[in-house]
C-alpha cells in the first residue's frame, strides 16, 4: 500500500509543478512552422538535399501541388485565408487590383490561431505593398512581427524590416544577406516563443529565389537572384538544365496569343540571360536549404521539434524559357522568367510537410493546393472553432493519412484582369490533366501522363472530347465555388478514346 501512495504522491507532485500544465497543453497542441519561398518552381528541389531529408523524408511529399493563382500576392492571400482568389478578392500584386490593402486582415489564419492561444510570428516577405503606406504598421493577428518593408523586401541586402513596430534597416554587409537575417530572426523568435510557454505558429518567408525586384545602388530592378556569399560561385559555370519544352519549336498547339507575344524562338543571347537567372536562383536556394537546416536544429535544441509541424512550400513557380516563355521585365529589357501562365512550371510548386500525424517518407500523388494550407493548419492545431471564414480547401493531414482522398481531386487555378493587360484564364488540374480556358475562349488540354512537358495540347483531339467536356463542367463549378462546393470530387473520367 505504501509504495502506491508514494507513486500517487509523486505523480501529483509532477502535475502540480509550475509549468507542468503548460507543458501538457503544449504536448497536445503542436507548433506550426511554414517556410514559404518566393517564385520557386517545383523542378528546383534537387538543389535542396537538406530540405528533402529533414522535411520530405521525415514526412510527406505532395508530388502534385499547385497554387490557385500563380502570382505572389494572390497566392499568399490564399495561404492566409484558406480561400480561392475569387473569394478573398486579392487578384494582383498592386492596388487597386490587389496588394496588401486589398486583403481584409480581420479574419485570417494568424487571427484564428491567436484567438486559440497560439503565439503568432511572421518573418520576411508579406503581402506585396506591405509597408508602402505605413511601414510601422503591424498587421492584425501577429504577436511577433518582423515584416519586410516593401519595396526593400525585394533586395538581398539593405532591407528595412519592421521589428514589432520599429524600423530597422540592415547594412549591406555579407552577414546581412537576407536569408541569413531571416534565419537569425527565426532562431531568436523560436527561442522567445519557447520561453513564452505557448504553442506557436511561425510564418517564415525569405525573398529567395525571387529576382532583385527593386532598383538599388548595386543592382538593377529585375536582375538575377543573389546567392549568399558562401555559395556565390557554386553555379557560376554550371549550364542551366534544358528541359524538353525549353524554347518550344512548335507552339501552334498553344493559344494564338502565345505566338503573338513570342513569334520566334529565343536567341542564344536571351538563353544566356535566362541562364544567369537560373544560376542566381539555384545559389539563393542553397541559402534557403541552410535556413531549413538551421530552423530544424533550433527546434531540436529547444525541445520543440517532435511537437512541430513543418511545412515547406513556395507562393508560385517560375518558368525560364519553357514554351519560349520569358519576360522582358528587367530595366534594360533582358529576359527573365515568367509566372501567372497556365503551365506547370508556373503553377506547380514544392510542398513537403513533416511533424505529428504526417507519416514519414510518404509521397502523395493526388492533387494538393495552397488553398489547403490554412485548413490543414487549423486541423493540426485543433482551432476550427475560431475560423471566421468559409474555407475552400481540405485538410492535408487527412490526405496524408488517406492519400486516396486526393485521387479524384480537381484543383482550381485562376487569374484575373490586370494592369499588364495579360489575358486571364482559369484552369482545372487533376492528377492526369491540365485543362485551361483563356478569357478569349481559347483552350488548352494536356494529358500529363503521356505529355508531361505540355508539348501538344489535345483540346481538339476527338479522343479527348468526353474528357474535355467533363473537365469543362468541373471548371465551371470551381470557378465560382465556395466552401464545400470547392471540395467535390471530379466524376470518373473515361480513358482517352474510350
Ligand atoms: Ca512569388
Ligand atoms: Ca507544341
Amino acid at each position: 500500500m505504501a509504495w502506491r501512495v508514494l507513486v500517487l504522491a509523486s505523480l501529483l507532485f509532477v502535475f502540480l509543478l509550475p509549468g507542468a500544465a503548460d507543458a501538457a497543453e503544449k504536448q497536445s497542441r503542436p507548433n506550426v512552422v511554414v517556410i514559404m519561398t518566393d517564385d520557386q518552381d517545383f523542378r528546383s528541389m534537387p538543389v535542396m538535399p537538406q530540405t528533402r531529408r529533414l522535411i520530405g523524408r521525415a514526412g510527406v511529399t505532395f508530388d502534385r501541388n499547385v497554387v490557385n493563382y500563380p502570382l505572389c500576392c494572390p497566392s499568399r492571400a490564399t495561404f492566409l485565408t484558406g480561400q480561392y482568389a475569387h473569394n478573398h478578392g486579392v487578384l494582383w500584386n498592386n492596388w487597386p487590383w490587389g496588394g496588401y490593402r486589398m486583403l481584409d486582415g480581420s479574419e485570417t489564419l494568424p487571427v484564428w490561431l491567436g484567438r486559440a492561444g497560439y503565439r503568432t510570428i511572421h518573418i520576411g516577405k508579406y503581402l506585396n505593398e506591405y509597408g508602402e503606406e505605413d511601414p510601422t504598421e503591424v498587421p492584425k493577428g501577429w504577436d511577433d512581427w518582423y515584416g519586410g518593408v516593401d519595396p526593400s523586401t525585394y533586395d538581398y541586402y539593405g532591407m528595412t524590416i519592421n521589428h514589432n513596430g520599429e524600423l530597422k534597416t540592415y547594412s549591406r554587409k555579407p552577414r546581412n544577406y537576407s536569408t541569413n537575417v531571416y534565419t537569425r530572426l527565426a532562431n531568436h523568435a523560436i527561442g522567445e516563443a519557447t520561453r513564452s510557454g505557448k504553442p506557436f505558429f511561425l510564418s517564415l518567408a525569405p525573398n529567395a529565389p525571387h529576382t532583385v525586384a527593386v532598383q538599388s545602388g548595386a543592382t538593377m530592378e529585375g536582375s538575377p537572384a543573389v546567392p549568399p556569399p558562401r555559395y556565390r560561385d557554386v553555379f557560376a559555370d554550371e549550364p542551366m538544365p534544358i528541359y524538353p519544352n525549353f524554347n518550344e519549336a512548335d507552339i501552334s498547339d498553344k493559344p494564338t496569343t502565345l505566338a503573338q507575344y513570342f513569334p520566334t524562338q529565343m536567341t542564344e543571347e536571351q538563353v544566356l540571360q535566362l541562364q544567369e537567372h537560373w544560376r542566381g536562383r539555384m545559389g539563393a536556394l542553397l541559402g534557403v536549404d541552410d535556413m531549413v537546416k538551421d530552423v530544424v536544429s533550433k527546434l531540436r535544441r529547444t525541445g520543440e521539434f517532435e511537437n512541430t509541424v513543418i511545412v515547406f512550400t513556395s507562393d508560385n513557380g517560375w518558368i525560364l524559357g519553357e514554351h519560349r516563355l520569358r519576360d522582358p521585365i528587367t530595366e534594360d529589357g533582358t529576359a527573365a522568367g515568367v509566372k501567372f501562365v497556365p503551365y506547370e512550371g508556373s503553377s506547380r510548386v514544392p510542398l513537403l510537410i513533416a511533424g505529428p500525424g504526417f507519416p514519414a517518407g510518404r509521397h502523395v500523388k493526388g492533387m494538393a493546393s495552397n488553398v489547403d494550407l490554412a485548413r490543414t493548419i487549423v486541423d493540426v492545431t485543433g482551432t476550427g472553432d475560431e475560423v471566421g471564414l468559409k474555407l475552400d480547401g481540405l485538410s492535408l493531414l487527412d490526405a496524408a493519412k488517406d492519400p486516396k482522398m486526393l485521387a479524384d481531386r480537381g484543383a482550381l487555378i485562376e487569374t484575373a484582369d490586370n494592369p499588364r493587360g495579360i489575358l486571364p484564364y482559369t484552369a482545372i488540374r487533376t492528377k492526369r490533366y491540365n485543362y485551361g480556358l483563356q478569357a478569349d475562349g481559347q483552350e488548352g488540354l494536356f494529358d500529363l501522363k503521356l505529355d508531361p512537358w505540355e508539348l501538344e495540347s489535345v483540346d481538339d483531339d476527338p479522343r479527348y472530347a468526353e474528357i474535355k467536356a467533363i473537365l469543362s463542367d468541373e471548371l465551371d463549378r470551381l470557378a465560382d465555388c465556395r466552401g464545400a462546393s470547392c471540395r467535390e470530387s471530379v466524376p470518373p473520367l473515361p480513358p482517352p478514346g474510350g
